[in-house]
This record gives structure tokens, C-alpha cells and sequence, in this order.
């Protein structure tokens, strides 16, 4: 493994180009410990090395496993007091080096979070940042000074927190005071007082989780030292959380109101604001992401990787991709944005426009889903997420990120409110531990309790059982990733949009090399027909249906006038007939 990758050449395509890529939040993954009476009712990175054989067998090629590092927890692990370490609820620095030699011999690549915006409060940077004004590290935080309102001591600026969710609670039990009732819920302040230092801290996430500074090249020196701590671990990519964050106004400038803004059920107050000062600042934001990505210069025989994570417009996202396309691209979130809106034009719309702005030598990526969102099946219904996952699936030349149990087709599960962990931000219910087998605890763990309920449903709904339905969801991703790992015009071809004259079909095609192949997406529960235009080729082969798993010998022939049937949520991938 190691011989093939040094001798990889310039010209040869990425690993990366392709790849299936799970994520896996370590909590709720599986539990494996060591001794017995060592059980916590959550996940364990000994537990990841248990299911590298099946995520193998399912036909993943990389992990991306969310954050592990020492943390208290406030922000599911996004609180990192120590990046160079590994939490003991999770295990040992040796349990995530066998974990990587082992994935590594499968042929399985390990991506890790990189945080750079921000530490827990209890780093050990912050708890000497915050002990003086002048100690060698008072300048590794974002701290200002008050200013005074008719004598009131308030923050330095408007910038709020994302976690203003709260707010919207805080403020039907009365405690935001008197607020008209036709004004929105105020943001909550992203500064808190610190009595020692006599000033304000940033934080734009989490009280316990300050912004660190990262105007000083020291500060910059210590996140890329934390890379390169896990890139000469074996590391292979990373996933650069909330990025947009490191760009902020030098001088701290108020945002503007977003005038866009409607308060409704699910809104965040954060919203109310226009971002950028305080994220995507552009003078800071851009020279630093490339900084960043230097440090993959001296790993180049890796071939290393970075997914940045930043929520953005479409003009920003196509500069962060235009930086270093051959190592970096920013998470396409285009359409799990707007996937309630289940319209096949809609989303052959946002689909065409991403694969147009992409950068020249870019790899696109596709998500259904990830530890921050709603499960798909619960947001769109069953049937329309295996057609969600067949179209990522079968998207040319890109990264499928596939969250944890997607394989499955999961759902979301109602957490309690006195069990609930994310108070910040709402996210248990996508969280919740994976449900392996029809025993115990659902075969995720052996504890008496488990850190979040698991879906009561698990007897029934469970990866063995769906093992040996052959209609499964989860056979049906075995089906596509197969096909995947042995198509190289799936991995490597170009997308060109195909026309289908019913509005209810999503339609593409890969091409590479002389081949191509066609999907065709049916958005509705009816069965349809439709004329499928510029594909290449007209008569077909179904090569694999997303109901029809046996695949029985079936041809289409795309432009005839009678058109392509599809069933009720049916999507099919068809290759021009011999
Ligand atoms: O979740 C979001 C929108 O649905 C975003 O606002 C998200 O909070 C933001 O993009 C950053 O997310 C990441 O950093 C957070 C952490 O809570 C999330 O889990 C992580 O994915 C702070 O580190």
C-alpha cells in the first residue's frame, strides 16, 4: 500500500476521486471495551475497530470519524481541550493507532475533524490566556474590551452566538424580559465577561467554547502543528469544521440586520444577523484557508485531503474550492438544504449549477445527511431517501459522504427531555446509537444504559436483520457501492445533465473514456413515464433499480416516445445495451 502510494503520479486520479466516505460519530457507533465493568452505554474507537470488516464488506473506502480528542463535552466532543489526546471515554492513543493500521491493511483512509476556530474552555491555551493580560498567551483568544451605555457595562460589538436557539425558550419562560410581540427573539451575545481579565471573551459557538485569535501567526503555527500531530500519526484528511469562522474584521466591526429574516417554529435568532465581520471576512478568511492547506505540502505522497465545512453562498463556497482544487473543496450542501422540497427539477437545478461552478481539477461531494441535521428518511419519508441515496451514489467524479446508519435508512429518534445531551443545538435525535442487531441494546453496547435512547423500533429495524432481506436499504447500498468501486466512469467521468421531459424525473449522465451510464430518478409515489433527451445512447440496460434489487435482465430505451416507466420511487442507472 504504502510503495503505491509514493509512486503515485501526478496525473494518476486522486484516491479521493470517487470515494465512499462514512461518517461516524464515535459516540453512538459501537462500544467495545476491554473489561466489562469499563462499559459507559457509548461508543468506543476499539468498537470502530470491531466494524471495520463490515464497513469494508459494505464497500467504503474511507471514515471520517467525528471528533475523539480530549473534551468535556459541551458540544459533542467539538469542545477540544486537548487535540493531541484522545478522550478515555473513547480510549487510548494505541486503540486509534491499531485503529488506523487496521483500517489501513483494508484499504480504508481515516479522516479527523480539525477545529481550528475555536477550543474548550478548559485548553490549557485558554485557561493561560485568560489568567492575566499579559501572560505569553493573552493574545491566543479573541478578547475586547466593554464598552459603557449610559454607564452599563454591554459587549464590544453585535456578533451573536449559533447557539441562539435557546433564546426562543428562554424566552417563553419570560426571561428575556419584555419583548413586543411582534419583534423577533434577540440572538444571545457571542461574549462572555471574564472578571479576571476584566474584558470579553469571543465565543461564536458555546459559552465553553472561546474563538481563539487567529490573527497571530502563533496561534496559526499551534492549529497546523495539531495537523501535522495527526498527519505523522497516519492520518489521512481532514473534515475543517465551522471554517468561515478564522476569517473575522481585524477591528470587530457590528454585522448588518438581515432583512430576510422571519422568525417561525424552527428558526434561529443567529439568523437575524448578516455575516461578515464575524465569519468569511474576506482579507482573512481566504489567506487563511490556504494556510492551512500548506501544511498538506509535505505530505503530498499521502495523497491528503481536506473537506472544509462552512456555510456560505454559492460565490464564496466556488473561491474556498478554487484555492487548491487538487487537495480541497468545500461540503456541498446545496441540496440537503432544500431536500424537504422533494421536486425532481429543483434539484436537477441546484444539481446542474454545482457541477458548473466547480473549479477545473475539483472532486465534487454529495451528502445526504450528518451529525447536525434531521435523518434524511425522517425529512423526506423512506422510499425518497433511497432515491436521495441513489443519485449520490451514482454521481460522477465526487466524494459520497454517507452518515452512520443512512445505510439503513435510520430515522430520527425522539429523545426525552431529561435524557437530552445537545441543549445548544437540538441534535440528539440524529445522534442516537446504531442499531446493529435485533439483541441487546441492539448490539451497540453491553451497558445497562445507553447515553441516548436507541430506536424502541430495533427488534424490527436493524443492519442483520435488513442483511438478509434482499430488498433492503442496506443491500442496496452494498449494490451501489459495488457498482461504484467497479465503474471507473462513476468515479472518474464527467457529469453532463440529461433532459427528461417529465418534471418529476431527475436525470444524468457520466461519461468517461468512450463509456457512459444514465440515472433516472423518479420523484413521485406514482409509477411514470418519460423521454429521457441527449443521453448518448438510446436503447438500455437497467444495470441496478433502487426497487428492484434482483434486477431482472430489463432494457429502457430513453428517447422513444412511450417513454422509460419508472415505479412509484424508482430510480434506475442504465448502460447503453451491447
Ligand atoms: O449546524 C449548523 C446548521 O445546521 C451549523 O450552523 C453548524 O453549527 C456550523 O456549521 C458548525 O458546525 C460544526 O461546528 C459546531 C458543532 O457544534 C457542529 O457539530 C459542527 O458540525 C461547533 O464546533
Amino acid at each position: 500500500m504504502k510503495q503505491m502510494e509514493a509512486n503515485r503520479t501526478n496525473t494518476e486520479p486522486s484516491f479521493w476521486e470517487g470515494a465512499s466516505i462514512y461518517q461516524i460519530y464515535p459516540r453512538s457507533f459501537m462500544e467495545v471495551r476491554l473489561e466489562a465493568e469499563d462499559l459507559r452505554g457509548e461508543g468506543s474507537l476499539l468498537g470502530i475497530i470491531d466494524k471495520l470488516d463490515y464497513l469494508k464488506d459494505l464497500g467504503i473506502n474511507a471514515i471520517w470519524i467525528s471528533p475523539f480528542f480530549m473534551s468535556p463535552m459541551e458540544d459533542g466532543g467539538y469542545d477540544v481541550s486537548d487535540y493531541t489526546a484522545v478522550d478515555p471515554r473513547y480510549g487510548t492513543l494505541e486503540d486509534f493507532n491499531a485503529l488506523t493500521s487496521k483500517a489501513h491493511e483494508l484499504g480504508i483512509k481515516i479522516m479527523v475533524d480539525l477545529i481550528p476556530n475555536h477550543t474548550s474552555d478548559q485548553h490549557s491555551w485558554f485557561e493561560q490566556s485568560r489568567s492575566s493580560r499579559d501572560n505569553p498567551k493573552a493574545d491566543w483568544y479573541v478578547w475586547a474590551d466593554p464598552v459603557y451605555v449610559n454607564g452599563e457595562r454591554r459587549p464590544p460589538n453585535n456578533w451573536a452566538s449559533v447557539f441562539s436557539k435557546p433564546q426562543l425558550e428562554a424566552r417563553k419562560r419570560g426571561e428575556l424580559g419584555d419583548i413586543p410581540e411582534d419583534q423577533p427573539t434577540p440572538p444571545a451575545s457571542a461574549w462572555e465577561w471574564d472578571g479576571t481579565r476584566q474584558q470579553y471573551y469571543l465565543h461564536s459557538f458555546a459559552e465553553g467554547q472561546p474563538d481563539v485569535n487567529f490573527h497571530n501567526p502563533e496561534v496559526r503555527e499551534a492549529v497546523k502543528n495539531g495537523m501535522r500531530f495527526w498527519l505523522d500519526l497516519g492520518v489521512d484528511a481532514f473534515r475543517i469544521d465551522a471554517v468561515n469562522y478564522i476569517g473575522k474584521d481585524p477591528e470587530l466591526r457590528d454585522e448588518e440586520p438581515n432583512p430576510d429574516y422571519v422568525e417561525g417554529h424552527d428558526s434561529n435568532p443567529y439568523d437575524q444577523l448578516i455575516r461578515y465581520h464575524s465569519a468569511g471576512y474576506t482579507d482573512t478568511f481566504y489567506p487563511y484557508i490556504e494556510e492551512l492547506v500548506s501544511v498538506l505540502n509535505d505530505y503530498k505522497d499521502k495523497d491528503p485531503r481536506i473537506i472544509f465545512e462552512a456555510y456560505m453562498p454559492d460565490e464564496d463556497l466556488s473561491k474556498i474550492d478554487s484555492t487548491a482544487p487538487k487537495v480541497a473543496s468545500s461540503f456541498n450542501f446545496t441540496r440537503l438544504d432544500i431536500i424537504e422540497d422533494w421536486r425532481a427539477r429543483l434539484h436537477q437545478e441546484a444539481l446542474d449549477g454545482y457541477y458548473r461552478r466547480l473549479p477545473k481539477g475539483s472532486i465534487a461531494n454529495h451528502v445526504n445527511g450528518n451529525h447536525d441535521k434531521p435523518r434524511i428518511a425522517s425529512r423526506i419519508g423512506f422510499d425518497p431517501a433511497r432515491v436521495a441515496a441513489f443519485i449520490n451514489g451514482t454521481l460522477p467524479k465526487a466524494m459520497w459522504f454517507i452518515f452512520q446508519g443512512e445505510e439503513g435508512n435510520f430515522i430520527n429518534v425522539e429523545v426525552p427531555e431529561e435524557l437530552q445531551d445537545d441543549k445548544l443545538g437540538g441534535r440528539d435525535e440524529e445522534r442516537t446509537p446504531m442499531l446493529w442487531t435485533p439483541g441487546k441494546n441492539a448490539g451497540f453496547s453491553d451497558a445497562d444504559r445507553l447515553w441516548l435512547p436507541n430506536d424502541s423500533n430495533y427488534k424490527k429495524v436493524n443492519l442483520e436483520t435488513q442483511g438478509k432481506d434482499p430488498f433492503s436499504t442496506l443491500n442496496l447500498f452494498k449494490a451501489l457501492l459495488a457498482i461504484r468501486n467497479g465503474s471507473p466512469t462513476i468515479k472518474h467521468g464527467n457529469y453532463h445533465p440529461l433532459f427528461a421531459d417529465n418534471p418529476d424525473v431527475l436525470a444524468f449522465a457520466g461519461r468517461y473514456k468512450g463509456n457512459q451510464y444514465s440515472t433516472v430518478a423518479n420523484f413521485t409515489a406514482r409509477e411514470i413515464s418519460t423521454r429521457v433527451l441527449r443521453a448518448e445512447h438510446n436503447v438500455g440496460r437497467v444495470l441496478l433499480s433502487s426497487t428492484h434489487l434482483d434486477c431482472k435482465p430489463r432494457l429502457v430505451s430513453l428517447e422513444d416516445k412511450e417513454g422509460t416507466r419508472l415505479g412509484p420511487n424508482e430510480a434506475i442507472v442504465v448502460v447503453p445495451s451491447a
